[in-house]
């Protein structure tokens, strides 16, 4: 069928929406430029992560189209200009809400990486729960390629993940990691073969929407606190978190379901008296 004029017309959607079984798929839709981020993509992905903290969400999976995961900023929207832009602003308005976003999502985000994760692209990466990278995937702290900082975080999450030798140097050289040492510094989770990554990837998001959601938006809690609090202070986080856990639905179901021998069937349910 040849497409309508109309069809021919209509804007392609920066951010496809797929919404499974609890679940929602979000892919990043500019191929031609690798994903870039433009504003239109940063409204959709915030707009998309609103909605996905609703309660029939209970995970998410954030992918890109065609051979990139993203590049970053669009570089075409930063050409040209009569002064210097506010590089400061763009990140006030726009990356850093959306790691915060991600961090604070109370259930887990899956990345899985198509392909090339470039500036920004790689570290809105990192800041996901669970990364899985395709074979053919590279990480690219790619900033100081334009005289520019790793932003969204990177400084962050690098020396955390990888440690400090390693995450100055890959900033520093904006040197390309592959999937499988990215594996072996312990930067992602998995390195899945290429035809299999989306398949991995939703059937992780699948399982995961259908685990304890409260439990693990309080885990998730936890774990973003860790890198700020002294020991004193998790302890005491976690008592309160687990004091949380153990009024929820789930914990319930799951030592029922532990003493009668059989799976668990967890809801995601709020504990008593609202959010756990
Ligand atoms: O500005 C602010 O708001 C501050 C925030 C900054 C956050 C940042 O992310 S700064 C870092 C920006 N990103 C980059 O510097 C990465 C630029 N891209 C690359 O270095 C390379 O494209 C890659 C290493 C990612 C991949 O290389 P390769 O050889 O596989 O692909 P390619 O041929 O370079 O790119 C394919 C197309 O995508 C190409 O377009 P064309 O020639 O086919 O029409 C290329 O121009 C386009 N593209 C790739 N990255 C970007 C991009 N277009 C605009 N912006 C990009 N970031």
């Amino acid at each position: 069928m040849t497409p309508s004029s109309a069809d021919a017309e209509r804007p392609v959607d920066p951010l496809l929406v797929t919404r499974h079984d609890g679940w929602v798929e979000l892919t990043l839709n500019r191929p031609g430029r690798l994903n870039a981020f433009n504003e239109d993509l940063h409204r959709a992905l915030a707009d998309a992560l609103d909605e996905a903290a609703g309660e029939a969400c209970r995970a998410v999976l954030l992918t890109g189209a065609g051979r990139g995961f993203c590049a970053g900023q669009d570089l075409a929207a930063r050409a040209g200009g009569s002064g210097p832009p506010d590089l400061g602003a763009s990140l006030e308005a726009h990356y850093n809400p959306l790691v915060r976003r991600i961090r604070a999502l109370r259930k887990p985000v899956v990345c899985a990486v198509n392909g090339v994760a470039a500036g920004a692209g790689a570290n809105i990466a990192l800041a996901c729960d669970i990364v899985l990278a395709a074979r053919s995937a590279t990480f690219i702290q790619s900033f100081a390629r334009i005289g520019l900082v790793p932003d969204s975080g990177g400084t962050f999450f690098l020396p955390r993940l990888i440690g400090d030798a390693r995450a100055r140097a890959l900033a520093m050289l904006a040197a390309p990691v592959d999937a499988e040492t990215a594996l072996n510094w312990g930067l992602i989770w998995e390195a899945v073969d290429d035809a299999g990554l989306m398949d991995r990837a939703r059937a992780l998001a699948a399982d995961l929407a259908a685990r304890p959601t409260q439990g693990l938006a309080l885990m998730k809690e936890a774990f973003n606190a860790s890198a700020a609090n002294s020991l004193d202070a998790q302890l005491d986080l976690e008592r309160d978190l687990q004091r949380a856990a153990g009024r929820t639905p789930d914990y319930r179901e799951g030592v029922r379901a532990f003493i009668e021998k059989r799976a668990p069937c967890f809801t995601g349910r709020p504990g008593d008296g609202g959010t756990a």
